[in-house]
């Protein structure tokens, strides 16, 4: 099989991509480990950047986000029993908007099969070969039969734990990494949400967030220790946990019912540079990973789209490579505002093991001068909807 770019994941990132270079007349073909109804059974991410909004516009990926999603123009900072809203329409002019991960992938993975998209599911031994040369090639299995897609580029979209990031040569790779020392416990339930916004609360007994998928569907989630397993809390045991690190005005309005979904997610920043190796090219978690608090990881795997998209249009309809030879240097440069954006938001928000009590001032402080300061709201503002591609 042959096709103009090989792309390895069908996550979003897969998706989108594939889905915007179908719209500018570039080929290309997703290789997915997993079925489609796998893939669509992950409950992740919650909030969309302005600038995905727009590529899923460009996408012609929008018309149910914009039927369902939920424009928000602010968000609540809880800490302790005090509450206050950071406006970002008042701070930066620019909603988000709440419309879960799993529907964006479902409208890119409806759109790419209205439109032909080719698809290879439960690919296995996913091998990439002459990525460093002029004529790549991904070799991988399925149903027991090797396979063999011929290709001039390869946009390596499999995630933090695919094969594409380890395909670079490890002399070539720099890897930056911090491990927080908790997790998220999240839990979906269908019961309204507690607010109209997101919640995020900084309580003495750690992190809590109050997010929601529609008028019907709440998601929330705790801090917990990484040594916790979802088995280790009941329903009962998780909707106390949360009250108690909710102000009491919010925890006596809360509607629980049963989970339909519980899951622990680790927490970790990482960066690996550069994001290209000849004719591969990492896009999303395959490069980088960010801790949700900022709510960047799908949004930092959408910028990395954008970019590489243009990049690989310019070289198709224009005969230039300037976009794709800058892709890894465009692309890091917004991804570390975004690294230190959510790992500000971490730290001001969470408890930390070895936090002494000049630290939890400090985290005091900080939040007491992001409550009383319209420079230090513009600032976080400006990060959360999205700084500019
Ligand atoms: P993805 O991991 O989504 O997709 C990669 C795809 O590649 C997967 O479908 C995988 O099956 C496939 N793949 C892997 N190896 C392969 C191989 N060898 N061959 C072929 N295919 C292969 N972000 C937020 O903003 N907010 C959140 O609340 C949030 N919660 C999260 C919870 C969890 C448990 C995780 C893991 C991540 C969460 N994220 C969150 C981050 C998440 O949303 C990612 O940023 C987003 O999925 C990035 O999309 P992709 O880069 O497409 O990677
Ligand atoms: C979510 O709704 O899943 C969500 C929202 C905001 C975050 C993280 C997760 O920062």
């Amino acid at each position: 099989m042959k096709t103009s770019v090989a792309i390895i994941g069908g996550g979003p990132a897969g998706l989108l991509l594939s889905q915007l270079l179908h719209r500018s007349g570039v080929d290309s073909v997703v290789l997915e480990r997993k079925t489609k109804d796998y893939v669509l059974g992950r409950i992740r991410a919650g909030v969309l950047e302005r600038g995905l909004v727009g590529l899923l516009e460009q996408a012609g990926c929008a018309d149910r986000l914009h039927a369902e999603g939920h424009v928000h123009d602010g968000t609540w900072i809880a800490q302790g029993e005090e509450m206050f809203r950071v406006d970002f329409a008042a701070s930066v002019g620019t909603p988000v908007v709440v419309y879960g991960q799993t529907e964006v992938t479902r409208d890119l993975y409806a759109a790419r099969e209205a439109a032909g998209g080719r698809f290879e599911f439960e690919v296995e031994d996913v091998v990439i070969e002459g990525a460093d040369g002029d004529a790549p090639s991904v070799h991988y299995s399925v149903g027991g039969e090797r396979r063999r897609l011929d290709c001039d580029f390869v946009a390596g979209c499999d995630g933090f734990h695919g094969v594409s990031r380890r395909t670079i040569p490890e002399d070539v790779r720099r890897e930056y990494e911090k491990v927080y020392p908790f997790g998220w416990l999240g839990v979906l339930s269908e019961t309204p949400p507690v607010a109209d916004e997101l919640i995020y609360a900084n309580s003495p007994r750690g992190f809590a967030l109050c997010s929601m998928r529609n008028e019907a569907l709440s998601r929330y989630y705790i801090q917990c220790p990484l040594s916790d397993s979802p088995e280790d809390w009941s329903d009962e045991a998780f909707w106390e946990e949360l009250r108690r690190r909710l102000p009491s005005e919010v925890a006596g309005k809360l509607v629980t019912g049963p989970s339909i979904e519980k899951s622990i997610a680790p927490l970790r920043s990482f960066v690996t540079e550069p994001m290209r190796w000849g004719r591969l090219f990492l896009c999303g978690d395959a490069a980088h990973i960010v801790p949700p608090t900022g709510a960047k990881g799908l949004n930092t795997a959408a910028s990395d789209v954008h970019y590489l998209w243009t990049g690989l249009t310019e070289y198709y309809r224009d005969g230039s490579s300037a976009g794709i030879d800058a892709y890894s240097q465009r692309a890091l440069a917004r991804v570390w505002k975004a690294e230190r954006f959510s790992w500000w938001f971490s730290s001001l928000m969470h408890r930390y093991p070895e936090q002494t009590e000049f630290d939890l001032k400090m985290q005091t402080a900080e939040l007491d001068f992001l409550r009383d300061s319209a420079s230090a709201q513009r600032a976080m503002a400006e990060n959360y909807v999205g700084l500019p591609y």
